[in-house]
């Protein structure tokens, strides 16, 4: 295998909704490049791509795959994304790493949800897009329009290099507007016939080429005093201020083909050997302490792990970026996360599942290693010399969907808590943690159908058997007005028995309270309660009517439930409580009994004072298309949202809202219904509220039935 130089290497990453085109866009780049002999196909799941076996069965890419290709004796480095918004994961980290995102766009039904949010991705990374209008052969296929809509969102920087001339069956023939030539393709691909423009397309093609040249103009000053001076620009000159513009996200080139019949394949690939930035043209990477890494090949080395996946027999592959320097087998790096050294053992290039090993690894190349000791995605690896703070790390959504999880056989929960931090070392947009409060094992992810392919994987990877239900809400209890109330715990069984007597009373804690005034305050401690909210415990007994020693006992058995509230078994909090009488036993009365007849006297002054449920609420933001606002606003209602304002960004609307979290479970998955997938929203917790009183009898029901199946 060659070595390629930085400035022979071009990083693509292919994005778009499912079904655009992406994996036969890929395997026709390979074929092209005659890295493949014989194109496979996505319907034949015989595709260098989609070789997984959930994508095999699926029919879909749900992980990105990294391939390589070359043309014109440059390497193109290819990563195929899904198409799900589900996986945004592997989307943004293939945008992170990539030069150039070409975003395939399927003609028949033009700006798709997912192309919207990967734009969105793009723009965080700051990397420059290329728009691939395919399925032009599609006799509904509709170039204009989808010109139009990509303008509509997207801005005017959007840019014609090709138009297609005879769209719809049987389309095979482009109008190139950067060399003004007529292209004709042979179905199935190959380098295109090249014909002058046709009489009839010449005004069409005039006007659209100077559109385009007059926006590749604006990369660059003197390219724009050429522009003046000329009225227009020679081709490399165009070339030029095409990358120079594209490199700024100052213009979005639009293509056109049919994938699937190799239409449009080799000039997108002359497109990017031509005019895509390499590595020293693109942006670089900066570490958390602010240095920029831009692939100057004499530096010590560095590289960045993007994505970590598990293949059959090699187990985990690390794929990365160099950022500097020459990586060589057998070279030692630190990852400054964990000070560890790690060794590169071994070095590859894959196509897929094909690896191939080389020696060295040259600054902007992306490739592949086995075999480190710890690392995950989003970790860097240094040269020693470096001693530099890691790179910033990629951009993850926050999760939107979250689920209880537990394995079906109780003992497997071990091996399952393993195999999800493992999975989130792979892709970070699995996050999963053991809630105390809730006492549940809380999966989040991006979505039900991500969640359907971690299930996939338990089944068939780690034949665990899994079951995902509800995550319980974290209610809070508290009282509302002051009560007494006493309780004897009495116990005679054969030699020495247990007795406490314990009278207390409770009474809300707010800020600026008073103390009762029927007994004497004779020590208080304030306990800050790890979930929030304090409680105050008084002594107040006089008399000697109950030992001091036992009332740390009394506490306890107050604090447990606390931890365990009376009213739903959620965390009680913001409590005074004043012991102000009891009876001893000179014989039986011992620590227990005490914890026993505080415990039992707190629930029953408890239940007394007023008790109320607190339910946490969250400030919802929901982003959606304007015309979709009615069918968000009616579901949200039904949510006992409270609306607290709208916004508008563009064509879009943003409603802002206060919900409470126990009417959003799924929500994603609801959202995305009403809105086609376009609806996309964030969560933040802002604060405990009283449940409605409907709500509060059903949850006393609730834990009351619970109580009674466990008895
Ligand atoms: N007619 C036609 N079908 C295409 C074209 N490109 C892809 N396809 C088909 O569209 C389906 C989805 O393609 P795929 O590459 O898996 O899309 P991806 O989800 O974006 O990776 C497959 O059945 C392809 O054969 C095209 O340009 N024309
Ligand atoms: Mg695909």
């Amino acid at each position: 295998m060659k070595i390629f130089q930085t400035d022979e290497i071009r990083n693509v990453a292919l994005i778009g909704a499912a079904k655009s085109g992406k994996t036969t866009l890929s395997e026709g780049m390979l074929f092209e490049g005659k890295m493949i002999t014989r194109k496979g196909s996505v319907d034949d799941k015989n595709t260098v791509s989609d070789y997984r076996q959930i994508e095999i069965e699926r029919h879909i890419s749900v992980t990105a795959t990294l391939m390589y290709t070359i043309y014109n004796d440059k390497k193109i480095n290819i990563l195929d994304t899904p198409g799900f918004s589900d996986f945004t994961g592997d989307i943004v980290s293939a945008v992170s790493v990539a030069d150039t995102a070409i975003f395939n766009v399927n003609s028949q039904a033009g700006v798709e949800a997912t192309t919207e949010n990967a734009w969105r991705q793009a723009e965080k990374c700051g990397t420059p897009v290329v728009f691939f209008i395919n399925h032009l052969d599609h006799h509904n296929a509709n170039f204009d329009d989808s010109v139009r809509q990509l303008k509509d969102y997207f801005g005017d920087k959007v840019t014609i290099i090709q138009y297609p001339v005879n769209a719809g069956e049987g389309f095979d023939t482009v109008i190139n507007l950067i060399d003004m030539k007529m292209l004709k393709y042979k179905q199935g691909g190959g380098i295109p016939e090249i014909l002058d423009i046709p009489a009839n397309e010449t005004d069409k093609a005039r006007k659209l080429h100077k559109a385009l040249v007059e926006n590749a103009a604006e990369g660059d000053e003197s390219l724009m005093e050429k522009y003046f001076e000329n009225d227009d620009l020679s081709i490399d000159d165009t070339r030029l201020g095409i990358r120079l513009s594209m490199t700024q996200r100052g213009m979005f080139p639009v293509f056109c083909g049919a994938a699937k019949h190799g239409i449009g394949i080799t000039r997108l690939m002359d497109f990017i050997v031509n005019s895509c930035p390499c590595p020293i043209h693109s942006r670089g990477r900066k570490t958390t302490s602010g240095k920029e890494y831009n692939y100057s090949a004499t530096d010590p080395a560095s590289l960045f792990i993007f994505k970590i996946s598990n293949e059959q027999h090699l187990g985990e592959v690390s794929h990365f970026k160099v950022y500097s320097g020459t990586l060589i087998e057998g070279q030692d790096l630190i990852n400054p996360r964990t000070g560890n050294k790690e060794r590169i053992s071994q070095l590859f290039v894959v196509n897929g599942k094909n690896r191939e090993k080389v020696d060295k690894v040259i600054a902007g190349d992306i490739a592949t290693t086995i075999k480190l000791k710890e690392v995950r995605a989003n970790d860097s690896l240094f040269d020693a010399k470096i001693a530099d703070a890691p790179f910033e790390e990629i951009p993850y959504p926050e999760p939107v969907f979250s689920t209880a999880v537990k394995a079906a056989n109780s003992t497997d929960d071990e091996k399952l808590g393993s195999i999800l931090q493992e999975m989130h070392r792979n892709d970070p947009t699995v996050v999963a943690g053991m809630s105390r409060e809730l006492r549940q094992l809380i999966l989040q992810c991006q979505g039900e159908y991500h969640l359907n392919t971690i299930k996939w994987y338990f089944d068939h990877l780690h034949k665990l058997d899994i079951e995902f239900f509800s995550p319980k809400i974290p209610y809070r209890e508290t009282i509302t007005k002051p009560a007494k109330a006493d309780y004897r715990h009495k116990k005679q069984s054969g030699g020495s028995g247990q007795f406490g007597e314990v009278h207390l009373m409770v009474q809300p804690y707010v800020e600026g309270y008073k103390d009762p005034t029927d007994f004497p305050i004779r020590g208080k401690e304030e306990h800050k309660l790890p979930w929030g909210g304090v409680l105050i415990f008084s002594n107040c007994v006089v008399g000697g009517a109950i030992d001091a020693r036992f009332l740390p006992a009394i506490l306890k058995g107050v604090m447990e439930r606390l931890e365990e509230g009376p009213l739903t078994g959620s965390y009680a909090r913001d409590i005074m409580v004043y012991v102000y009488d009891g009876k001893m036993h000179p014989v039986d009365s011992n620590e227990l009994s005490f914890k026993l007849a505080g415990r039992q006297a707190f629930i029953t002054a408890f239940k007394n004072a007023g008790p109320k449920i607190m339910e946490p609420i969250y400030d919802l933001s929901v982003r959606m298309p304007e015309d979709m606002m009615g069918g968000v606003m009616t579901d949200l209602q039904g949510r006992r949202a409270v609306i607290m304002g709208m916004d508008s960004d563009n064509k879009y609307q943003i409603i802002n809202a206060k919900v409470p979290l126990a009417e959003m479970d799924k929500y994603s998955t609801s959202l995305s219904s009403i809105t086609s997938g376009r609806g996309t929203f964030k969560m933040k917790y802002a604060e405990y509220m009283q449940v409605p009183t409907d709500v509060q009898v059903k949850l006393l029901k609730d834990y009351e039935e619970k109580l009674k199946e466990e008895e």
